[in-house]
């Protein structure tokens, strides 16, 4: 583990209202704040009343996201002194743990994709466990898995299986595949089998759930690192005006879903019932465009527009070994999973008209 470099703290609370050494003040711990999906978390959550969000991020943040959170750390989750700090100053009852690096990213710096993939995660469990030790209530935990668990061997398979269920083709072809399937294991483990043989074992500290996302597109933040960033890139180029050299074949299908979606997937997730739920791993999907029928929609809602296609082959490999569409009837089923919009909605009430006044704006 490399030397603790300085943990950058901002608070938004007043120094005399932390009771300092009385007790620790509560909240929800929120990793990777600073990502696309974490900005909009952050203010989904501040707008239904949360004041005890605890933000942290290698990047710092800015005003705006501080004013929406307790305490922001800047710093590393792999890095002990952090955690070590956040276990000592809040009685944490819920984790949405969402740093990571994605996947085109971690395929080319494979360890140390895991060291964050893998270590930060098992960090995070081990927080969380302590917590529920310490407070005595297992801590909920909410882990963004991804398509990139599954490997489909070939395209004759690929087309055959479709919509693929949860407990299918789980043989991912990247480090950064592997290592969500893996967490998602430690999570399941730390949920129902943690400690096992221990005498003082509690019988559950971790409450994992977790959610395999599809490619996000945000009309807020452009994708960094995925292999599924196509579709976000191409049409924020078209927004900006730009021409735009898609990495994938015209052909390509994989499932997609609006960034609103997924954060409100979420806390969907987050607030059901512990009951309801038949398993910690689940599906969710909206729509699965081709790359193709992704740049006619561009086209029509961005005329002039210029898209080519230019596969890159290594990353083509990587979306070709994902599934075409997911199967997500038990997120449905287990806690009313329902998409708002579909590829018409997305881009009709959602990206076009945000990216427009994003770009317009700048
Ligand atoms: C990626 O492309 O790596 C991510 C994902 C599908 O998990 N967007």
């Amino acid at each position: 583990m490399n030397a603790p470099e300085t943990i950058e703290i901002m608070s938004t609370v007043p120094a005399s209202s932390h009771d300092r050494g009385a007790r620790r003040n509560a909240a929800v711990l929120v990793t990777g704040a600073n990502g696309e999906v974490g900005r909009g978390l952050l203010t989904a959550m501040h707008a239904a009343g949360r004041r005890d969000l605890v933000a942290i991020d290698l990047r710092g943040f800015d005003d705006t996201q501080r004013a929406l959170c307790r305490e922001c750390f800047v710093g590393d989750i792999c890095e002990s002194p952090l955690l070590h700090r956040i276990q000592s100053m809040f009685e944490i009852s819920v984790i949405y743990h969402l740093a990571a690096l994605l996947s085109t990213r971690t395929e080319f710096a494979p360890e140390a994709g895991h060291e964050i993939n893998v270590g930060g995660t098992l960090n995070m469990l081990r927080l969380a466990a302590d917590q529920a030790r310490s407070h005595g209530v297992p801590v909920k935990f909410l882990f963004p898995s991804s398509i990139a668990v599954y490997g489909l061997p070939d395209p004759e398979t690929r087309q055959r299986a479709g919509a693929v269920t949860e407990d299918l083709y789980n043989q991912p072809t990247t480090m950064y595949g592997c290592n969500k399937l893996y967490c998602e294991h430690l999570g399941r483990y730390y949920d129902h089998h943690h400690r096992a043989l221990a005498k003082d074992r509690m019988p559950s500290v971790v409450d994992f759930r977790s959610i395999r996302f599809p490619g996000l597109i945000s009309a807020e933040t452009i994708p960094s690192g995925g292999t599924s960033d196509y579709a976000a890139e191409m049409i924020h180029a078209a927004a900006e005006g730009k021409p735009y050299t898609c990495f994938v074949r015209p052909d390509t299908r994989i499932p997609f879903m609006t960034m609103p979606d997924a954060i409100d997937a979420l806390l969907k997730l987050s607030s059901a019932d512990k009951a309801s739920l038949s398993r910690t791993v689940y599906n969710v999907t909206a729509f699965n465009p081709t790359a193709q029928e992704l740049a006619d929609l561009v086209g029509q809602h961005f005329p002039g527009v210029e898209i080519t296609f230019s596969p890159d082959e290594q990353r083509q490999a990587i979306v070709d070994s994902w599934p075409m569409d997911c199967d997500d009837s038990a997120a449905r089923e287990d806690w009313g999973f329902s998409p708002r919009h579909d590829l018409g909605s997305a881009f009709r009430d959602y990206l076009v008209p945000r990216i427009a006044s994003r770009y317009s704006s700048a």
